[in-house]
Formats: structure tokens, sequence, C-alpha cells
């Protein structure tokens, strides 16, 4: 079992992001480790996705760097070949999203409090054709459509209705029915599993690993736009407004 662990929100920050890429790496080499449950030790969110102060007013360099590791985290996780069960165990914005779509299967707190989304375009930003690709892999062409040009974030009902989330389950249920649901999936041999996961997620990873460079520097060139960090800045008052 993987725990996200950095509060208050578990926002995803180049740090996270590269310790996060180092367990998994580790958990990927262990011969013995053949799933693993992705959760939060936040109270209440599973991430809230993107560190956005990682993507305001850094240089250039930073921002190369801050991408790569987005990317990277999400080639592991999509490419695992361990058995990947998200236990949404609070709200999961945009890259925390992203994070439970990568899995093999999610699981979420029934608390309609709870939502999931990409909800990008709220924020005046684009998700990347790979966030758009991994969304439509799971719910089909028009609800990601809809979903993503409304940036929505659907409530934990919602998104279990919309086919984001596998199943709901009472809070305190929640990692059991993870581990049973790990079981079920290691119950298979793990070489016919794996060419299979593969067949089904291998033209997506291939489509960012030919692209690569091109999409970090559309990502630089964007986030460096005055008019796009002047929306994050808004973005980031509005938080805390809301909070006052
Ligand atoms: N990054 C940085 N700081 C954040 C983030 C974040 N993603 N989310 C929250 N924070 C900060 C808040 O500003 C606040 O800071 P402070 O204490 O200094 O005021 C602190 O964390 C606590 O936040 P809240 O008070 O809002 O905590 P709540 O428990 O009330 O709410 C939520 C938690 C629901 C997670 C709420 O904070 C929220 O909605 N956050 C925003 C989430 C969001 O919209 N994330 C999108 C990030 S963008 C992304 O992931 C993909 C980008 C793709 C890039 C494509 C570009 C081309």
């Amino acid at each position: 079992m993987m725990k996200l662990k950095s509060p208050p929100v578990n926002s995803l920050s180049l740090e996270l992001l590269t310790e996060f890429a180092i367990s998994l790496e580790k958990l990927e080499n262990n011969r013995a480790c053949r799933g693993v449950i992705i959760t939060s030790s936040v109270p209440k969110i599973f991430s809230s996705g993107l560190d956005i102060t990682e993507m305001c007013g850094k240089s250039m360099e930073h921002y190369t760097e801050f991408w790569r590791a987005v990317q990277e985290i999400w080639l592991r996780v999509y490419s695992s070949s361990m058995v990947t069960v998200a236990a949404v165990n609070g709200s999961s914005p945009a890259g925390g999203c992203l994070i439970a779509l990568s899995c093999d299967y999610r699981i979420m707190a029934e608390n309609p409090k709870f939502s999931i989304g990409l909800n990008e375009a709220q924020l005046g930003i684009v998700a990347p054709f790979w966030f758009k690709d991994t969304f439509v892999n799971v719910v089909g062409h028009r609800i990601a459509e809809r979903s993503l040009q409304l940036g929505s974030l659907h409530s934990a009902p919602e998104a279990h209705k919309l086919g984001l989330v596998d199943e709901l389950v009472p809070e305190e249920k929640l990692m059991e029915k993870a581990a049973a649901v790990m079981a079920q999936w290691l119950a298979l041999p793990d070489h016919a599993r794996q060419l299979t996961k593969t067949m089904m997620r291998k033209p997506v990873v291939d489509r960012l690993v030919a692209h690569r460079e091109e999409d970090i520097k559309n990502f630089v060139t964007f986030i460096s736009k005055e008019s796009i960090q002047k929306s994050l800045r808004m973005y980031m008052e509005m938080l805390k407004k809301r909070k006052s």
C-alpha cells in the first residue's frame, strides 16, 4: 500500500512527485510485490492535484523539470506491471484524478462531499492530450468531452454513475474492499494480465513517449504566458478567499 502524505492537501509538488516515482520504481523492481493500493493519509483529500505554486512565477527550467516529473509519474502508474487499485478516500481534482484514472480499478468513499474530476478548464488551463486519453479510456468520449469542457468536479455518487469510479463503499470499508479487489485481480496469472494491460494501454503510452519533449515545450510555453499566470493567481486567490 502506498499512502500519499503531504499535508495539508497532498498537492503534487516536484518533491512529492519525485518521491512517489522512486517508491513506485522500488516496488516495480521487487518481484515479490505484485500489486499496490494507492490512497491518502490526509483526511478528506486524496490529492488536490498538481501543486499550483510549482506552476506560478517560476523559471522555464523549473517548469521543464516539473512537467517531466508529472509525465514520469503518469507513465509509471499507467504502464505499471503491478495491479494498481486507487482507494480514493477524499476529494481528487485534476492531477489527483489523473492518478486515480491511471490505476486498474478505482474505489471511492461514498461521501457526497468528496469530488473528483479533471477541472483544469476551471483554472483557465487545458488538460494535455494524455490526461484526456486516460479519461476517455475510462468513461468514453462523450462523457469525457462534456466533463473536460465544463471542468466538472463530480460528487462521489455522480462519479460512480458516470463510470469515473468503479465502486463506492462506506468510508470505513474502503481499505477492506480495496484489499478484496486486489486479491481478485492477483488471483490471475501475472503474465496474462500484464500482456492484456499492455495491449490496452500501450498506444496511449507510446503517444506520450513519442512526443514527450514536444509536450514539455508546449507546457512551458503555455504556462509561461502572462494571461495563464494571471488565471492561476486568480484561482489561488479564490481558494484563499473561499476559506475566510
Ligand atoms: N496547489 C497548491 N496549493 C493548493 C492546492 C494545489 N493544487 N490546493 C489547495 N492548495 C492550498 C490552498 O491554497 C490553501 O493554502 P493556504 O492554507 O495557504 O490558504 C491550502 O492548500 C488548503 O486548501 P483549502 O483551504 O482549500 O483546503 P480544503 O480542505 O477546504 O479543500 C481542496 C481542499 C478541495 C483540495 C481544495 O483546496 C481545492 O479545490 N484545491 C484546488 C484543487 C485544484 O483545482 N487543483 C488543480 C491543480 S492543476 C492540475 O492538477 C493539472 C494541471 C494540468 C496542467 C496543464 C497545463 C497546460
